[in-house]
Protein backbone atom coordinates (compact mmCIF):
# COMPACT_ATOMS: atom_id res chain seq x y z
CA UNK A 1 0.00 0.00 0.00
CA UNK A 2 1.36 3.60 -0.84
CA UNK A 3 1.06 6.11 2.16
CA UNK A 4 1.32 10.09 1.06
CA UNK A 5 1.22 13.34 2.85
CA UNK A 6 -0.22 16.15 0.84
CA UNK A 7 -0.94 19.79 1.88
CA UNK A 8 -3.49 21.07 0.70
CA UNK A 9 -1.02 24.57 -0.94
CA UNK A 10 -4.57 26.19 -1.66
CA UNK A 11 -8.03 25.09 -1.94
CA UNK A 12 -7.60 23.55 -4.58
CA UNK A 13 -4.03 22.98 -5.01
CA UNK A 14 -2.12 19.61 -3.50
CA UNK A 15 1.84 19.00 -2.81
CA UNK A 16 2.35 15.56 -2.03
CA UNK A 17 5.04 13.20 -1.06
CA UNK A 18 5.26 9.61 -0.96
CA UNK A 19 5.87 8.58 2.41
CA UNK A 20 8.02 5.18 3.62
CA UNK A 21 7.81 5.72 7.32
CA UNK A 22 5.55 8.44 9.79
CA UNK A 23 8.33 8.15 12.88
CA UNK A 24 5.89 10.64 15.22
CA UNK A 25 2.94 12.43 15.24
CA UNK A 26 1.74 14.43 18.35
CA UNK A 27 -0.79 17.10 19.31
CA UNK A 28 0.97 19.63 21.62
CA UNK A 29 -0.83 22.89 22.99
CA UNK A 30 -0.19 24.81 19.66
CA UNK A 31 -0.31 22.71 16.66
CA UNK A 32 -0.31 19.07 15.59
CA UNK A 33 3.15 17.85 14.39
CA UNK A 34 4.03 15.38 12.39
CA UNK A 35 7.43 13.85 11.27
CA UNK A 36 7.81 11.14 8.32
CA UNK A 37 10.03 9.66 6.31
CA UNK A 38 9.68 10.47 2.37
CA UNK A 39 10.82 8.19 -0.42
CA UNK A 40 12.48 11.16 -1.97
CA UNK A 41 12.47 14.19 -0.06
CA UNK A 42 14.33 12.99 2.88
CA UNK A 43 12.67 13.73 6.24
CA UNK A 44 10.12 15.98 6.61
CA UNK A 45 8.63 17.88 9.41
CA UNK A 46 4.57 19.46 9.32
CA UNK A 47 2.78 21.54 11.24
CA UNK A 48 -1.27 21.52 11.41
CA UNK A 49 -0.46 19.37 8.31
CA UNK A 50 1.91 22.11 6.31
CA UNK A 51 5.04 21.52 5.25
CA UNK A 52 7.96 23.12 7.57
CA UNK A 53 11.09 21.41 6.06
CA UNK A 54 12.15 18.53 4.50
CA UNK A 55 15.93 17.39 4.75
CA UNK A 56 16.27 17.83 1.03
CA UNK A 57 15.57 21.21 0.63
CA UNK A 58 15.57 23.50 3.94
CA UNK A 59 19.40 24.35 3.46
CA UNK A 60 17.97 27.09 0.94
CA UNK A 61 15.68 28.41 3.44
CA UNK A 62 18.18 28.62 6.40
CA UNK A 63 20.69 29.52 4.49
CA UNK A 64 18.46 32.34 2.81
CA UNK A 65 17.48 34.16 5.90
CA UNK A 66 20.29 34.13 7.93
CA UNK A 67 23.46 34.80 5.33
CA UNK A 68 21.48 37.54 4.08
CA UNK A 69 20.72 39.51 6.84
CA UNK A 70 24.28 38.74 8.54
CA UNK A 71 26.04 39.24 5.94
CA UNK A 72 24.41 42.80 5.20
CA UNK A 73 25.03 43.71 9.05
CA UNK A 74 28.86 42.85 8.44
CA UNK A 75 29.14 42.58 12.18
CA UNK A 76 26.13 41.20 14.37
CA UNK A 77 27.12 39.80 17.72
CA UNK A 78 23.73 39.60 19.17
CA UNK A 79 21.06 37.98 17.19
CA UNK A 80 17.44 37.07 18.19
CA UNK A 81 15.40 34.48 16.30
CA UNK A 82 11.62 34.08 16.61
CA UNK A 83 10.09 30.90 16.01
CA UNK A 84 12.09 28.89 14.10
CA UNK A 85 12.30 25.70 16.68
CA UNK A 86 14.06 23.16 14.07
CA UNK A 87 17.11 25.11 14.82
CA UNK A 88 18.02 25.12 11.46
CA UNK A 89 18.20 29.05 11.14
CA UNK A 90 20.43 29.27 14.39
CA UNK A 91 22.61 26.76 12.92
CA UNK A 92 23.21 28.59 9.94
CA UNK A 93 23.73 31.66 12.47
CA UNK A 94 26.38 30.22 14.47
CA UNK A 95 28.71 29.69 11.43
CA UNK A 96 29.35 33.53 11.89
CA UNK A 97 31.66 34.89 14.34
CA UNK A 98 28.38 36.20 16.84
CA UNK A 99 28.76 36.26 20.76
CA UNK A 100 24.85 35.29 21.18
CA UNK A 101 22.50 34.03 19.49
CA UNK A 102 18.55 33.87 21.26
CA UNK A 103 15.73 31.94 20.25
CA UNK A 104 12.30 32.14 21.67
CA UNK A 105 9.88 29.45 19.76
CA UNK A 106 6.20 29.34 21.79
CA UNK A 107 6.17 25.19 21.29
CA UNK A 108 8.58 23.26 23.57
CA UNK A 109 7.59 20.37 21.27
CA UNK A 110 9.01 21.36 18.14
CA UNK A 111 12.30 21.48 19.49
CA UNK A 112 12.18 18.20 21.45
CA UNK A 113 11.31 16.73 18.22
CA UNK A 114 13.82 18.32 16.64
CA UNK A 115 16.50 17.20 18.84
CA UNK A 116 15.49 13.83 18.20
CA UNK A 117 14.37 13.86 14.74
CA UNK A 118 16.47 16.09 13.13
CA UNK A 119 20.03 16.30 14.44
CA UNK A 120 21.24 17.87 11.63
CA UNK A 121 18.99 20.97 12.29
CA UNK A 122 19.55 20.81 16.07
CA UNK A 123 23.04 21.07 16.77
CA UNK A 124 23.30 24.52 17.37
CA UNK A 125 20.98 24.09 20.75
CA UNK A 126 24.10 22.84 22.56
CA UNK A 127 26.35 25.72 21.45
CA UNK A 128 27.50 27.83 24.46
CA UNK A 129 26.59 30.86 22.56
CA UNK A 130 22.97 29.90 22.22
CA UNK A 131 19.83 30.55 24.74
CA UNK A 132 16.31 28.82 23.72
CA UNK A 133 13.20 30.79 25.68
CA UNK A 134 10.33 28.68 25.06
CA UNK A 135 7.98 31.57 25.13
CA UNK A 136 5.76 33.84 22.87
CA UNK A 137 7.61 35.95 20.36
CA UNK A 138 5.42 38.63 20.60
CA UNK A 139 5.66 39.54 24.56
CA UNK A 140 9.68 38.24 24.14
CA UNK A 141 10.63 41.19 22.02
CA UNK A 142 8.84 43.99 24.01
CA UNK A 143 10.98 42.66 26.80
CA UNK A 144 14.09 42.12 25.70
CA UNK A 145 16.25 44.77 23.43
CA UNK A 146 19.98 45.71 22.23
CA UNK A 147 19.71 43.09 18.96
CA UNK A 148 21.69 43.43 15.60
CA UNK A 149 19.82 41.06 14.08
CA UNK A 150 16.25 39.83 14.45
CA UNK A 151 14.73 36.99 12.10
CA UNK A 152 11.40 35.70 12.10
CA UNK A 153 11.31 32.24 11.07
CA UNK A 154 7.65 31.74 11.95
CA UNK A 155 5.22 29.17 10.31
CA UNK A 156 2.32 30.25 7.62
CA UNK A 157 0.04 33.71 9.20
CA UNK A 158 -2.52 31.53 10.70
CA UNK A 159 -3.41 30.27 14.16
CA UNK A 160 -0.55 31.56 16.78
CA UNK A 161 1.48 32.98 14.19
CA UNK A 162 -1.23 35.85 13.09
CA UNK A 163 0.48 38.23 15.62
CA UNK A 164 4.36 37.78 13.84
CA UNK A 165 3.21 39.70 10.88
CA UNK A 166 1.35 42.89 12.56
CA UNK A 167 2.57 46.47 12.28
CA UNK A 168 2.61 46.75 15.79
CA UNK A 169 5.29 43.40 16.24
CA UNK A 170 7.38 45.26 13.66
CA UNK A 171 7.17 48.43 15.27
CA UNK A 172 8.59 46.41 18.90
CA UNK A 173 10.75 44.57 16.66
CA UNK A 174 12.48 48.00 15.49
CA UNK A 175 12.61 48.98 19.31
CA UNK A 176 14.37 45.66 20.12
CA UNK A 177 17.31 46.18 17.25
CA UNK A 178 20.17 48.51 17.93
CA UNK A 179 20.65 51.50 15.65
CA UNK A 180 22.44 50.07 13.02
CA UNK A 181 19.74 46.51 13.12
CA UNK A 182 18.51 44.33 10.71
CA UNK A 183 14.98 42.47 10.86
CA UNK A 184 13.89 39.77 8.53
CA UNK A 185 10.59 37.84 8.30
CA UNK A 186 9.88 35.00 5.73
CA UNK A 187 6.82 36.39 3.81
CA UNK A 188 5.43 33.82 1.72
CA UNK A 189 5.29 32.45 -2.01
CA UNK A 190 3.98 35.15 -4.21
CA UNK A 191 1.65 32.83 -6.14
CA UNK A 192 -0.65 31.97 -3.26
CA UNK A 193 -0.19 35.06 -0.74
CA UNK A 194 0.32 38.15 -2.95
CA UNK A 195 -2.14 40.40 -0.97
CA UNK A 196 -0.32 39.45 2.01
CA UNK A 197 3.20 40.20 0.78
CA UNK A 198 1.83 43.38 0.07
CA UNK A 199 0.28 44.26 3.23
CA UNK A 200 3.45 43.33 5.20
CA UNK A 201 6.02 44.95 2.78
CA UNK A 202 3.33 48.16 3.68
CA UNK A 203 3.60 47.51 7.09
CA UNK A 204 7.59 46.86 7.58
CA UNK A 205 8.01 50.20 5.16
CA UNK A 206 6.14 52.18 7.58
CA UNK A 207 8.26 51.27 10.18
CA UNK A 208 11.93 50.85 8.98
CA UNK A 209 13.81 53.19 6.70
CA UNK A 210 15.17 50.68 4.45
CA UNK A 211 12.81 47.64 3.37
CA UNK A 212 13.17 45.14 0.86
CA UNK A 213 12.17 42.18 -0.75
CA UNK A 214 14.17 38.80 -1.68
CA UNK A 215 13.56 35.35 -2.95
CA UNK A 216 14.45 32.21 -3.12
CA UNK A 217 13.68 28.81 -4.77
CA UNK A 218 12.74 26.38 -2.16
CA UNK A 219 10.48 23.02 -4.05
CA UNK A 220 8.17 21.91 -1.15
CA UNK A 221 7.24 25.25 -0.55
CA UNK A 222 3.38 26.85 -1.98
CA UNK A 223 4.75 28.03 -5.65
CA UNK A 224 8.32 27.25 -4.83
CA UNK A 225 9.32 31.02 -5.34
CA UNK A 226 9.60 31.99 -1.72
CA UNK A 227 9.92 35.54 -0.22
CA UNK A 228 11.69 37.41 2.56
CA UNK A 229 11.29 41.12 3.30
CA UNK A 230 14.21 43.18 5.29
CA UNK A 231 13.49 46.06 7.00
CA UNK A 232 16.78 48.47 7.81
CA UNK A 233 17.30 51.02 10.23
CA UNK A 234 19.88 52.54 8.80
CA UNK A 235 22.20 50.22 6.72
CA UNK A 236 20.98 49.96 3.04
CA UNK A 237 21.04 46.48 1.65
CA UNK A 238 21.07 47.64 -2.06
CA UNK A 239 24.33 49.63 -1.59
CA UNK A 240 26.49 47.10 0.55
CA UNK A 241 28.86 46.01 -2.60
CA UNK A 242 31.78 43.63 -2.17
CA UNK A 243 29.79 41.01 -0.24
CA UNK A 244 32.04 39.02 1.95
CA UNK A 245 32.86 35.05 0.43
CA UNK A 246 31.88 33.03 3.50
CA UNK A 247 34.70 31.50 5.43
CA UNK A 248 31.73 28.23 5.53
CA UNK A 249 30.36 25.98 2.85
CA UNK A 250 27.19 26.85 1.59
CA UNK A 251 24.66 25.06 -1.01
CA UNK A 252 22.70 28.05 -1.96
CA UNK A 253 23.83 31.34 -0.52
CA UNK A 254 26.85 33.06 -2.30
CA UNK A 255 28.01 36.62 -2.18
CA UNK A 256 26.30 36.71 -5.95
CA UNK A 257 23.16 35.06 -4.93
CA UNK A 258 23.09 37.85 -2.37
CA UNK A 259 23.14 40.67 -5.13
CA UNK A 260 21.29 39.44 -7.01
CA UNK A 261 18.26 38.31 -4.67
CA UNK A 262 16.95 41.08 -4.47
CA UNK A 263 16.09 41.60 -8.24
CA UNK A 264 12.35 40.81 -8.43
CA UNK A 265 10.61 39.64 -11.28
CA UNK A 266 8.28 42.29 -12.29
CA UNK A 267 5.09 40.42 -11.19
CA UNK A 268 6.22 40.61 -7.63
CA UNK A 269 8.07 44.34 -7.86
CA UNK A 270 4.64 45.11 -8.64
CA UNK A 271 2.86 43.70 -6.00
CA UNK A 272 4.42 45.79 -3.44
CA UNK A 273 4.57 49.00 -5.35
CA UNK A 274 2.77 51.83 -4.64
N1 LIG B 1 8.81 28.20 8.36
C1 LIG B 1 8.09 28.62 7.18
C2 LIG B 1 7.28 27.50 6.62
C3 LIG B 1 6.25 27.99 5.67
C4 LIG B 1 5.86 26.89 4.79
N2 LIG B 1 4.55 27.10 4.26
C5 LIG B 1 3.85 26.16 3.63
N3 LIG B 1 4.40 25.00 3.39
N4 LIG B 1 2.64 26.42 3.31
C6 LIG B 1 9.77 27.21 8.19
C7 LIG B 1 10.43 26.83 9.43
C8 LIG B 1 11.78 26.30 9.16
N5 LIG B 1 12.69 26.72 10.14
Amino acid sequence: MELWFSEYQSKNVRFSVRIKDMLYSKKTPYQFLCVFDTEDMGRIMTLDDVVQLTTKDEFVYHEMISHVPLFTHRSPERVLVIGGGDGGTVREILKHPVKEVHLVEIDEQVIEASKKFFPSLSSGFSDPRTSVFCEDGIEFVKKNKGYDVIIIDSTDPLGPAVGLFSREFYRDVFYALNDDGIMVAQTESPFFYGEFLKRVYSDISSVFKFTNVYTAVIPTYPGALWTFTMGSKSIDPISVNSMKLPEFDTKYYSPDIHKNCFVLPPFVQKMISK
